[in-house]
């Protein structure tokens, strides 16, 4: 097997067929980079507010990883995102009144007010998203034998899975990949290198060059690619999500970004470097891939304000509709419940 490879970065090139997209998909792409963002700094300003219990996620910075990946997904695909993917349930088009409905603990949301944090399970053609648990990368074990059923039933279909930096080093994440490997299995695992696992940085966390050296030592592909690059992470994934549907076997995607905000609202993230935190400013996913449109696609400012001004509309209706939601009944605490105990 061979070493992994650092993917070619598209952004920077000034060939912008290398894209492979035409120009209403490419502002797709931003709508829903700038989709995700809006979400994640209006659940913010709710959170401050007092009107999200619990804790929030964010996942600023990861715009172009998650919506490159779930861009490339097929319609009956299945994905497994996790707390700082928001965009792949914003590309599979969930409803952003179930998304704060969920925040807000509402009844209309995945869990019907049960948990506040992404927990989207839905099965349905083109949404595809297996819900996460807050044990980490307990997922990935699932979203694997998601991958096997795919082979066993002979379904041209593909599994992803996501996995933070910090969680890769658990051995749920290797005993997967290590069956994927011997069995070829139809699946991509991405793994969402932020940088930190809270507050434990990539130097405390592993020992190897890059995470992606574990695809090759699983006996698949491993490949390192900018996630502050919308484009290459698209085309990489497309490639990957595309050799698995055509029997070639997993492929493992480090998808280097930093966690631009702490690791909840209640971390001021004062531990990660001032100059760290300004390169990936410079590098901000939303507004390199803006520039590049602007440069490249000709985007006009008139586009670019109606983008806006139509996402601004979608999320700001989508919290009206979860404030009119209620909170769930509690006679319906014990639904889903898998066993309960009584004691007379
Ligand atoms: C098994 C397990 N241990 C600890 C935690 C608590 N915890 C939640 S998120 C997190 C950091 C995870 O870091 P990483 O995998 O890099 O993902 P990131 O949050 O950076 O996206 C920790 C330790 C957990 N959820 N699951
Ligand atoms: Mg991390």
């Amino acid at each position: 097997m061979s070493a992994i490879r650092q993917a070619e970065p598209v952004l920077s090139a000034t060939d912008a067929s290398q894209a492979g997209l035409d120009r209403e998909r490419l502002l797709g792409l931003y709508r829903d980079m700038l989709a995700t963002r809006t979400i994640e700094e209006r659940g913010n300003l709710l959170f401050k507010a007092g009107r999200l219990p619990g804790s929030y996620y964010t996942g600023r910075g990861n715009e172009a990883a998650s919506v490159g990946v779930a861009s490339a997904l097929g319609e009956d695909d299945v994905a497994s995102p996790l707390h700082r993917n928001m965009g792949v349930h914003v590309v599979r088009g969930v409803d952003p009144a179930a998304l704060f409905c969920q925040y807000m603990g509402r009844s209309g949301g995945a869990t019907g007010g049960r948990d506040s944090n992404l927990r989207t399970n839905d099965f349905s053609p083109g949404v595809g998203l297996l819900a996460g648990v807050s044990h980490l990368p307990a997922m990935i074990p699932v979203i694997t034998g998601m991958a096997l059923a795919f082979q066993l039933r002979r379904e041209p279909r593909v599994a992803v899975g996501w996995c933070g930096d910090g969680a890769a080093a658990r051995g749920d994440m290797h005993e997967s990949m290590n069956l994927a490997g011997v069995r070829d299995l139809p699946i991509v695992y991405i793994i969402d290198n932020n940088q930190y696992a809270y507050s434990t940085p990539n130097s405390l966390s592993f020992a190897c060059e890059h995470l992606a050296d574990r695809g090759p030592a699983y006996g698949f592909e491993g490949i390192v690619v900018d996630g502050t690059d919308v484009l290459t992470v698209y085309r990489e994934a497309a490639r990957a999500i595309e050799k698995a549907r055509a029997g070639g076997g997993p492929t493992l995607l480090e998808l280097i970004t930093l966690r631009m905000e702490g690791h909840a609202v209640h971390d001021d993230a004062a531990y990660v470097p001032r100059s760290l935190l300004e390169e990936f400013t410079a590098r901000d996913p939303v507004d390199r891939y803006r520039a590049w449109l602007q440069v490249n696609q000709e985007l006009t400012d008139e586009e670019q304000a109606a983008i806006e001004a139509e996402v601004r509309a979608t999320i700001e209706k989508g919290v009206a509709d979860a404030e009119a939601s209620p909170l769930p009944d509690p006679d319906t605490v014990l639904d889903g419940v898998y066993a309960v105990s009584s004691q007379e």
